[in-house]
């Protein structure tokens, strides 16, 4: 007997909808949910993998307590009531000495956040923090100075763009189902793709026109390009005049940095600048300049994205068919809002972050994710307080922050970390207790609210029962919650409890899930007017070039560009990035996907590689400020500009327990020094040079 359940794929946080199809309480098949549009059956091989996180007995089975010195790999198996009592005790301890702020959170937003972040405010810790500035924070706040949303309130219509113009956004290879298949059908309609990276990524080969654009000089490129589309008069003048204000602050700025100007900087000829200004106005507004997704490369990262989006606005393309456009929550489509356990009451928390967000460090970056880059240096120096346990849950601080030598001695200083996981990941590995969580087949999860352009929900439904002694997150932080006396807080016993709170003001039922997986909350798409509707969020209403969010906080909308030198002799910008068959740092160990790429290759360029004998295949070193790291495979190919060299991040594992990626490969994090974009609030994790040897 087989049957098909409807769930959300989390082998990325991309999330997919997805039909598992299980068979005696196993999962036999899993495939795109064929009824979503732009999904319809398709799946990547990550997604396909899941099968393989499912049996893995390279994951904890267990919770486990630690009994040697932490890294050691020395455990104890614990039951479920000891753990968690174990981590209570300890928290209880630590907030009763040092307070509530003393405890951090960190994960990558999941559909379980809402609980997380009551769980913070239950214990009167302003200390949750996301992945989101690390990914894309400086995209965020691009958006919030310009439109007053943040990026993750706007999104692409693929499907019906006639021009697309990508900066290093690989779609690909660091991929998303639905907008790939989208822009896949657009471009069997005629759509273009334009593509800019210093290396040839996938995305590149199927590009009409690719550019090999110098490291770190985007920017140059996109003012000339304004400065063209300005002085030719190419931009939407209805759309600009209506929506946009600051025109003649931006004219004025831009009026040196002229094609020729950027064709110094960019190595791009200046007249492929001004054909592709033209190339793009003429099918405006149905053209994109793609913003990004991962927006954390350089320390301007906030004026690189701010470039991007305005290009968008100078072409008519926010609020339109084939272009950007605002995604509709619940309210949009007439309906109540999702319930969120984080809207309770909660006592006054009067500390303030520990990472400066919002504040001191980051004064306009979005304090609702925070700045994790600063946990190294707020544990160390105490700053702004004493700092004492961490948790982290679906994140992976040893990898995914620069400068992972400098975290890991940071979480010396800590009582207790504690590590939600379904993997052995760095973190899990150099915690106190891990708390194994069911993987996304082995459990439900609270319903999600996609807004967009059509909002709906979506569910994750269990496929199978758990294989091993695990428990799904929003039941471990209900469980220590109720041990610290807070579970007041917690008001449900099962999802099905999350899911009927989540949909009572929404005029939705579970069983309306059952059909298709998903429910949709509008017929059809929703756009704004752009002659009268379009409601830009900031505080003249406008899309606002001058910034008034920027310019409060002492920030300068146009700073003047600062140009980008090339790398000294023997040394090269070392550029990171994603393949299709992996997950950041979550699926190295994979069975599956471990065979598909097994450990990361230094790309370089033949003019680089031949000084320094670096031959193709052979095993290279690699240094950087922060010291050396590893072994990995010299990959020499003309396709990468002979100022950068490049390699997949997630790899260089230290566990043991993980067989199939043990020191497989070199970890970028560890290169990487920590230097951030100030406004914005993202790393500039493309910026660190490096030199190489041969191994
Ligand atoms: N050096 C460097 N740092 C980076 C980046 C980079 O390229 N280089 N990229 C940045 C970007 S774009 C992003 S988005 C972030 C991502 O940063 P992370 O979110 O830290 O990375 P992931 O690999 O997505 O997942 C982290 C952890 O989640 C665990 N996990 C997977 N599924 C589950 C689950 O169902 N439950 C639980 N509890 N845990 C689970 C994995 O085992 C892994 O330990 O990293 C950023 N940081
Ligand atoms: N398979 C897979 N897909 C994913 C993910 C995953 O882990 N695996 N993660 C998802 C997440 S969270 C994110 S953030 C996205 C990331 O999606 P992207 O931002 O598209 O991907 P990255 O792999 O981070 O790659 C960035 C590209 O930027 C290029 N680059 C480096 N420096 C420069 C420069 O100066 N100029 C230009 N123009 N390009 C440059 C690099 O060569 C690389 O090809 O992918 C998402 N999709
Ligand atoms: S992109 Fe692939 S791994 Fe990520 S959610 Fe979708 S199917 Fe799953
Ligand atoms: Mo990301």
């Amino acid at each position: 007997m087989t049957n098909k359940v409807f769930s959300i794929c989390f082998m990325c946080t991309v999330r997919c909808p997805i039909e598992v199809v299980v068979a005696n309480d196993d999962v036999v098949w899993i495939q795109g949910n064929p009824h979503v549009p732009g999904i319809e059956g398709a799946l990547c091989a990550k997604g396909s993998a899941g099968l393989a996180l499912l049996h893995d007995h390279e994951r904890p089975q267990y919770p486990m307590i630690r009994t040697g010195e932490r890294g050691a790999g020395q455990w104890r198996r614990a039951s479920w009531d000891e753990a968690l009592d174990y981590v209570a005790d300890k928290l209880k301890a630590i907030t009763q000495e040092h307070g509530g702020h003393s405890v951090v959170f960190g994960e990558r937003t999941n559909l379980n956040t809402h609980i997380s972040k009551t769980f913070m405010k239950a214990i009167g810790s302003p200390n949750h923090f996301t992945h989101d500035a690390l990914c894309k924070g400086s995209v965020n706040t691009a958006f919030r100075s310009l439109t007053g949303y943040a990026d993750a309130q706007v999104g692409i219509d693929y499907a019906n763009t006639r021009h697309i113009i990508m900066y290093g956004r690989n779609i690909f290879e660091a991929l998303e189902i639905a907008p790939l298949n989208n822009l896949l059908k657009a471009m069997e309609k005629g759509a273009k793709l334009t593509y800019i990276d210093p290396r040839v990524s996938v995305t590149a080969t199927k590009a009409d026109r690719y550019w090999m654009i110098r490291p770190g000089t985007d920017l140059a490129l996109n003012y000339a390009l304004i400065h063209t589309i300005l002085k030719e008069k190419l931009y939407d003048k209805d759309y600009v005049k209506r929506w946009v204000s600051g025109l003649s602050e931006l004219q004025a700025f831009v009026e040196p940095y002229t094609p020729a100007w950027a064709e110094a900087e960019t190595g791009i000829p200046a007249g492929e600048i001004v054909a592709l200004a033209r190339e793009a106005a003429e099918v405006k507004p149905k053209v994109v300049f793609h913003y990004g997704y991962r927006g954390a490369h350089h320390p301007n990262e906030i004026h690189l994205r701010r470039s991007l989006i305005i290009l968008n606005a100078l072409m008519g393309s926010i609020e339109c068919q084939g272009g950007l456009f605002f995604k509709k929550g619940a309210a949009a489509a007439g309906r109540g809002d999702i319930g969120k356990y984080v809207s309770q009451e909660f006592p006054k928390i009067e500390q303030p972050r520990f990472d400066g967000s919002g504040k001191a460090a980051f004064p306009v970056a979005d304090s609702s994710h925070g700045n994790p880059q600063m946990l190294a240096h707020a544990i160390e120096n105490e700053d702004p307080y004493p700092i004492k346990a961490l948790i982290a849950n679906r994140f992976e601080p040893l990898q995914s922050i620069p400068d992972s030598a400098a975290v890991r001695r940071a979480l010396d200083k800590l009582d207790l970390i504690v590590a939600i996981d379904v993997n052995f990941s760095e973190i899990a590995w150099y915690a106190d207790v891990i708390l194994p969580e069911s993987t996304y087949l082995e459990r439900a999860d609270s319903i999600q609210m996609i807004s967009g352009l059509k909002p709906s929900l979506r569910i994750r439904r269990q496929a199978v029962s758990p294989r091993y002694d695990t428990k799904p997150a929003w039941l471990i932080l209900k469980e220590i919650a109720k041990r610290l006396d807070l579970g007041q807080y917690f008001p449900y016993e099962t999802i099905e409890d999350i899911w009927n709170f989540q949909i009572k003001d929404m005029g939705v039922k579970l069983e309306d899930f059952d059909a298709k997986g998903f429910v949709s909350l509008a017929d059809k798409a929703i756009l704004w007017d752009r002659k009268d509707g379009i409601k830009f969020k900031t505080p003249s209403g406008k899309f606002e070039l001058v910034s008034s969010l920027l310019e409060k906080a002492g920030f300068p909308s146009f700073p003047p560009y600062t140009p980008i030198p090339a790398p000294p002799a023997g040394s090269f910008r070392l550029m990171v990035g994603r393949c299709a068959a992996h997950t950041h740092v979550s699926t190295q160990n994979n069975a599956f996907l471990s065979e598909l790429v097994p450990e990361n290759e230094l790309w370089i360029n033949p003019k680089s590689a031949a000084p320094l004998g670096v031959k193709d295949g052979a095993y290279v070193q690699v240094s950087s400020p922060l010291g050396t790291n590893g072994r990995i495979k010299a990959k020499v190919t003309e396709f990468i500009h002979p100022d950068a060299v490049f390699m997949l991040h997630g790899f260089g594992k230290t566990v043991p327990a993980q067989t199939r990626c043990y020191q497989k490969g070199a970890s970028d994090a560890l290169l990487q020094e920590n230097v951030s974009d100030k406004v914005g609030g993202s790393p500039a994790l493309d910026e660190t040079l490096v030199q190489v040897k041969t191994a």
